[in-house]
């Protein structure tokens, strides 16, 4: 594994959810031990509070994760946390600093290249949704396990004699909403930032991370690391990426697991002679 530590002028992160089991702390502590920034933004809903009330999830990790950040900002980084809906109980802290952390509810920054962003989280832009927020989640890996569960529940019915109802139908018509809704949002908050005369908007919110020049504005869309697992890196020259984390985690254990059977076979061909 490269242990060398990569240093970005700006990290942008948001959706970690920590105190939920979702929440893939390991593999945000492996990230975030390998980058450093001057100035990281942590763009919402990086704990839930809604789940907390209902259950205490607080393992070790996320401890570590809250930690390092701390770390961070002890050793020079200048970190700002913008509240999501899910850890809005930090809204009544506003414009105070815990360890170093400045929490805003929202931040106009300016990139090395001098872009001018607006960050924000974004949930106070999807009231065109509210009675539909769950699809927000709903991505392929969902769709998949309904057309699964389709193919089982027919072959169900089949036996009992009943008739046939296709569930992905509904499924398609849910993902088709969904889409819909992440269209709709992207379209919100690019309107927004807009409006407000900035060169892009950053937000988090709606799970699905997305870097894209839309005609006059960049829409920045940071994912998160309950499923996605992204984040938004800033460099030294002002250029934005984004950083899907578990791809490229997947990549590194793949590669470590082939070098590791190339070193079995020769090791098994260097006994051959003497078996
Ligand atoms: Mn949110």
């Amino acid at each position: 594994m490269d242990k060398a530590v990569k240093h970005v002028r700006t990290l942008f992160l948001s959706d970690i959810h920590l105190g939920t089991r979702g929440c893939q702390a390991q593999l945000l502590l492996n990230f975030l031990a390998e980058y450093d920034a001057d100035t990281i933004f942590l763009v919402g809903d990086i704990f839930d509070g809604w789940r907390l009330r209902r259950g205490w999830h607080w393992p070790q990790l996320h401890n570590d994760v809250v930690q390092m950040l701390l770390n961070k900002a002890h050793n020079g980084a200048s970190i700002t946390l913008i509240p999501g809906n899910h850890d809005e109980v930090m809204r009544n802290y506003l414009g105070t600093h815990f360890g170093g952390v400045e929490v805003a509810r929202d931040a106009v920054y300016v990139t090395a290249a001098g872009k001018r962003l607006l960050v924000t989280h974004g949930d106070q832009f999807d009231v065109v949704v509210m009675n539909a927020k769950w699809l927000a989640h709903v991505g392929d890996r969902a769709y998949n396990t309904i057309l699964w569960l389709n193919t089982w529940l027919n072959r169900a019915k089949r036996l009992w004699g009943g008739q046939y109802w296709s569930l992905s139908n509904w499924a398609k018509r849910q993902v088709k909403q969904a889409v819909n809704f992440i269209g709709e949002y992207e379209n919100v908050l690019i309107a927004e930032a807009k409006r407000g005369g900035y060169d892009g908007i950053v937000c988090g919110h709606i799970h699905q991370a997305a870097l894209k020049q839309m005609g006059d504005v960049l829409y920045v869309n940071t994912g998160d690391w309950v499923e996605s697992c992204t984040a938004v890196i800033e460099d030294t020259d002002g250029t934005l990426h984004l950083i899907d984390w578990a791809q490229i985690s997947r990549r590194r254990k793949m590669r470590a697991l082939v070098a590791a059977q190339k070193q079995s076979k020769t090791a098994k061909r260097k006994l051959e002679p003497f078996v």
